[in-house]
């Protein structure tokens, strides 16, 4: 093997797809309100040799040799995450978001016991609970959901469901709500119960990083999280709790639902905790609230309706049957990618649509907001896209937001049209 070849020598087929996607990057218009662009350094920590070291176990623990750098490296990104969040425990071993909520419940749990969680359709997410999934086919989920008329969580009605099924666990945290969440009464209620609460942060912890966002850190029993989202780390997740839950959380990890670590994502999300802690990422999470706020203001003066009237964080859900009864979320999120926007269709709460349709637009700032987008900005952007949804029909009226959208993505693009797409 020559180990010293480019990978446009080595493999033009994937050198070619890893130069296309970088294009595409480049190209639209992003609103997927889970993903984000890495800073270079956090591209070349997670595409470094940390990637060849197997390293089972934990630091000081581990079932290889040669563990002494990676120890380090886990060691600091712990530590980073611990004081950027004020948590006494951090694993940061989690490949995902899902590894880490499995992580917690294989931990604190036993197969059948019940949990109290958001349903997917109304905003919760597939590890809290769903049928299709390892966590309602292992567990007892009960779902709780918002109410029909404010599209919010009722507290009351959470606490009436959690009195009536004593569950063994409460989650919080969600995939697709946009307001912000009392984490101090969900610990009264868990605690009035007799259950743990866990806060599935993914979505906010970014905010909660750059001080836009409640941390739930000090009122929940244990919080999980991804790095790559509104975090804007190396791909992965994150577990944080008091330390008397650290040895039945590390052995749920490992060796209860992985094996080996990802080092080199391990020190990719050691460098996006430093990059959180700095002045800089605290107006970027501000920046992030502010103009999902913009955004959300100028489609609701378009006269589209917006789940809960209104955003308090990185997102909110467009209702789609504001603008027409037959429109559905995915034919909506089609036609705005060949217009160059990326978004993803999503149900609305008591959706009449089953998920693979949908009646809603989930719409995310935390990308564009990274390329430098400022609230007039995306005002355009979605004054764009309601035109491209009102007159669908209409080729000319397509063409002049295509043209639109290209040039904003021209303006703000994540990277410069020579940065290769890897390091
Ligand atoms: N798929 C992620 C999202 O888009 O919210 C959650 O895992």
């Amino acid at each position: 093997m020559d180990s010293d070849a480019s990978l446009s020598e080595v493999d033009p087929a994937v050198a070619s797809l890893v130069a296309r996607d970088a294009e595409r990057q480049r190209s639209f218009v992003h609103l997927i309100a889970s993903e984000n662009f890495v800073s270079r350094a956090v591209m070349e920590a997670a595409g470094s040799v940390f990637t060849n070291k197997y390293s089972e176990g934990y630091p000081g623990r581990r079932y290889y040799e040669g563990c002494e750098i990676v120890d380090e490296v886990e060691n600091l990104a712990r530590d980073r995450a611990k004081q950027l969040f004020g948590a006494e425990y951090v694993n940061v071993q989690p490949h995902s978001g899902a590894q880490a909520n499995m992580g917690v419940y294989f931990g604190l749990l036993e197969a059948g016991d019940k949990i109290l969680g958001m349903s997917l359709d109304q905003g919760g997410h597939l590890t809290h609970g769903s049928h299709v999934n390892f966590s309602g086919i292992l567990y007892n989920f009960v779902a709780y959901g918002v109410d029909p008329a404010t599209e919010t969580i009722d507290m009351d009605e959470l606490r009436r469901v959690a009195h009536a099924e004593r569950p063994k666990m409460i989650v919080a945290g969600y995939s697709a709500y946009s307001r912000l969440i009392d984490w101090r009464a969900f610990r009264e209620i868990a605690d009035e119960v007799g259950a743990l609460l866990m806060v599935d942060a993914a979505h906010i912890i970014g905010l909660v990083a750059g001080g836009a966002h409640p941390n739930p850190v000090p009122y929940a029993h244990v919080v999980t999280a991804t790095t790559h989202k509104a975090m804007r780390g190396a791909r992965g997740g994150l577990i944080m709790a008091n330390e008397e839950f650290g040895a039945a959380l590390d052995k749920g990890v490992f060796p209860n639902a992985q094996g080996g670590p990802l080092n080199n994502h391990i020190a990719g999300k050691a460098v996006c905790f430093a990059e959180a802690a700095t002045p800089e990422y605290r107006a970027y999470a501000a920046q992030i609230v502010s103009n999902a706020d913009a955004m959300a203001q100028t489609v609701m003066d378009d006269g589209v309706r917006v789940v809960s009237g209104g955003t308090d964080n990185h997102l909110f859900l467009m209702d789609l049957r504001s603008i027409d009864e037959d429109l559905t979320g995915r034919d909506a999120a089609r036609l705005l990618y060949s217009v160059g926007v990326t978004i993803n269709f999503n149900t609305i709460p008591f959706d009449p649509r089953p998920p693979y349709r949908a009646s809603g637009l989930r719409v995310g700032l935390p990308a564009a907001t990274t390329c430098g987008m400022k609230e007039p900005d995306v005002a355009e952007v979605a004054r764009l896209m309601t035109r491209a949804l009102r007159e669908r029909e209409d080729q000319a009226a397509l063409d002049t937001v295509r043209e639109g959208i290209a040039s904003l993505a021209a303006e703000f693009a994540p990277y410069p049209a020579d940065f290769p797409g890897h390091v």
